[in-house]
């Protein structure tokens, strides 16, 4: 398959350019060869670097003790204002070997799966060395997850310990952790194989420890020998599991691996960032996120960067907050979310303008398309028109950016992603599959593998092969539109299938259905995007109500409450629109475009309704939506 011609970031031979990549990690066993990809659905495989050895921790800690061992690592900055620490590599050494001591001693070894439950303390990023270091695969689950979701991660990947504080702290809240590992192991057979729960100390809140199973990281530290030799494993070991959202089913558990993941987040980390040894850099993602797997831990640390962990919201105490930690800690790099940006843009320019931002260089966005009057003001307010704004596209999936400006590069382009990075083939076919050349619009694909991809969904390979190759095969399919311009630079359009975003959080909308139908009330529900100014889409709700069931405030209430239960906070309803039936072809299918249109406020887009089952329904719906605007 030939790919677009107009990319000046052209590699000739990509074997021999991620070879050359490779070299910036210290492997145990340098790897002598490259790709071995099939994405040929009956017998895809996708390894690299496979004959190589090494361990992340390793990576990220070890190499650099020589060469900066009195350099911060983490730069750990406090919920509270003026609360904040600097620990240097190695510290942070010292303390992800203890962890790792704590956690071997409890039984945990290679290929072990560990759950990390944790809020943004420095102890979450040394919980996912500890588990590198020692060959364990961590799954990280986002604080803002219900217990429910919580177990059914716990149970999927067969965990048999857990890492997690007693609360966390949020924009002056505190978040209870311990108290919902405790829920999520009572569910169903999540706590069945758990010898382990680690705790750490953050608040001081209320944890009921049960005798055996958990344990306090501040009592275990003590005792634990600070010398933990690191496992060399195989670059093909699983790193981490990473649940995400996909337009089917349940959330899906996304396997990165070790070698190929590790250069191909440190690669892009120094490129996008364009990263200098004094740099100050800071991700205001969290751990939870794979922005923060690659962008706040792996990549940086890899680098021997300085990464600043924050552990609070962008918005409290007041909208200054971002502006005063960079003026305070000379942040050189930042790396946010186009809802951040527009949640503070809507503040004024006032609380940006109060502190110095002379120090900034670099600005990424990352998780959503961001507007290009967001665009504008992060480059003009936020940067003065000084800095390169970098809007990086990329997924779960892809372990890393893919397509970015860089440093250097016209800032002529508000909203658009430009390029692929050198070695990462994109591009654009129709709906035959069919590829388009030139200026075009349509499905953005990969043709080429890259290191970072992902490489199976954990324990169903089938629902890997059937989600990503199977839609225009000889491809991996990304579920995104895009548009190229005459330039070659791509603009990415947003999700062409059912997977849905808010404030950058990734949700199916079937995820978001099944919890609304596991409600007694429910017969039947439909969840749809709509555009909402500062989450970037907001979650439309059309619930059918069990027969004899009258709509009432207490039902809407009852069912915000049931998502907010099954999946979490991030998940809240905006909309919940009680609805006498759903569009429906005359085959059964939900006609999502007319639900999407309707909640978008524009019933006259309708477009072709004339093979609906029932017709009249449209127009309740259109009614029944006017009452939630
Ligand atoms: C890294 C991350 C992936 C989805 C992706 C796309 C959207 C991410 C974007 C962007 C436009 C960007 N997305 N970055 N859309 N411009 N710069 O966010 O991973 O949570 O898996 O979400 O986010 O739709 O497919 P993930």
């Amino acid at each position: 398959m030939t790919t677009t011609s107009s990319n000046p970031r052209t590699v000739s031979d990509t074997d021999a350019f991620w070879l050359r990549e490779a070299e910036r990690l210290d492997w145990t066993k340098a790897p002598t060869s490259a790709s071995d990809v099939s994405w040929d659905a009956s017998d895809l495989h996708i390894r690299w670097f496979a004959d190589g050895a090494l361990n992340a921790s390793v990576q990220c800690l070890d190499r650099h003790l020589e060469t900066r061992g009195d350099k911060t690592a983490i730069l750990w900055v406090g919920d509270e204002p003026g609360v904040a620490k600097a620990i240097t590599y190695a510290e942070a050494h010292e303390e992800v070997c203890r962890m790792a001591s704590v956690l071997k001693a409890r039984g945990v070894t290679r290929g072990d799966r560990v759950i990390l439950y944790m809020p943004m303390v420095p102890e979450a990023a040394y919980a996912m060395l500890a588990c590198a270091r020692l060959g364990a695969v961590h799954s990280v689950v986002f604080g803002g997850f219900s217990p429910e979701a919580l177990a059914s991660r716990i149970e999927d990947c067969g965990a048999t310990a857990v890492v997690t504080a007693d609360e966390g702290r949020r924009g002056g809240k505190a978040i209870v952790l311990k108290k919902n590992v405790d829920a999520a192991l009572t569910r169903n057979d999540a706590g069945r194989a758990v010898h382990t729960v680690l705790t750490v100390k953050v608040t001081g809140g209320e944890a009921a420890m049960q005798a055996g199973r958990d344990v306090w990281w501040h009592e275990e530290k003590a005792e634990a020998s600070s010398d933990c030799p690191a496992e060399a494993v195989d670059a093909e070991d699983p790193l981490f599991i990473l649940y995400t959202s996909g337009s089917t089913g349940k959330p899906k558990g996304v396997l990165h691996t070790t070698g190929g993941y590790m250069v191909y987040a440190s690669y892009t980390h120094e490129k996008v960032f364009d990263l200098k040894e004094d740099d100050v850099y800071w991700c205001a993602a969290d751990v939870g996120w794979i922005t923060g797997h690659s962008y706040i831990v792996y990549g940086p640390l890899a680098n021997g960067a300085t990464t600043l962990m924050y552990e609070g919201v962008p918005t409290w105490p007041d909208a200054s907050r971002m502006w005063k930690i960079v003026e305070e800690h000379g942040v050189t790099l930042l790396y946010t979310a186009p809802t951040a940006i527009r949640a503070l843009m809507r503040e004024g320019d006032a609380p940006v303008e109060k502190h110095d931002r002379s120090s900034l260089r670099v600005l990424g966005s990352v998780g959503e398309p961001i507007n290009p009057e967001a665009w504008r003001w992060y480059h003009d307010v936020v940067g003065e028109g000084r800095c390169t704004v970098v809007d990086t596209w990329w997924q779960t999936e892809t372990g890393g950016i893919l397509i970015s400006p860089l440093p250097g590069d016209p800032m002529t382009k508000p909203g658009a992603a430009t390029k692929p990075m050198p070695g990462i083939e994109p591009a654009l076919v129709d709906a035959d599959g069919k590829v388009l050349e030139g200026e075009a619009e349509g499905n953005l694909v990969l043709t080429r593998s890259w290191p970072g991809q992902m490489r199976t969904v954990w324990g169903d390979h089938e629902r890997f092969v059937q989600t990503y190759f199977t839609t225009y095969p000889g491809t991996y399919f990304t579920g995104d539109g895009a548009r190229r311009d005459a330039d070659g630079d791509y603009w990415i359009t947003g999700r062409v299938d059912d997977v849905l975003n808010i404030s950058g959080h990734r949700m199916g909308t079937a995820e978001v259905e099944s919890a609304l139908v596991a409600h007694d009330a429910v017969a039947e529900a439909a969840v749809v995007g709509f555009p909402h100014d500062l989450k970037g889409q907001g979650l439309w709700c059309y619930v059918i109500l069990r027969a004899g069931l009258e709509p009432s405030a207490e039902i809407e209430k009852a069912l915000r409450d049931q998502v907010r239960t099954e999946i979490g906070p991030v998940a809240t309803p905006d909309v919940i629109q009680i609805a006498p039936g759903l569009p429906k072809t005359r085959s059964g299918k939900i006609m999502r475009r007319i639900l999407r249109k309707i909640a978008e406020g524009a019933p006259d887009q309708l477009g072709d309704t004339s093979t609906l089952a029932e017709p009249e329904v449209v127009d309740q719906l259109v009614e029944g939506a006017a009452r939630h605007r």
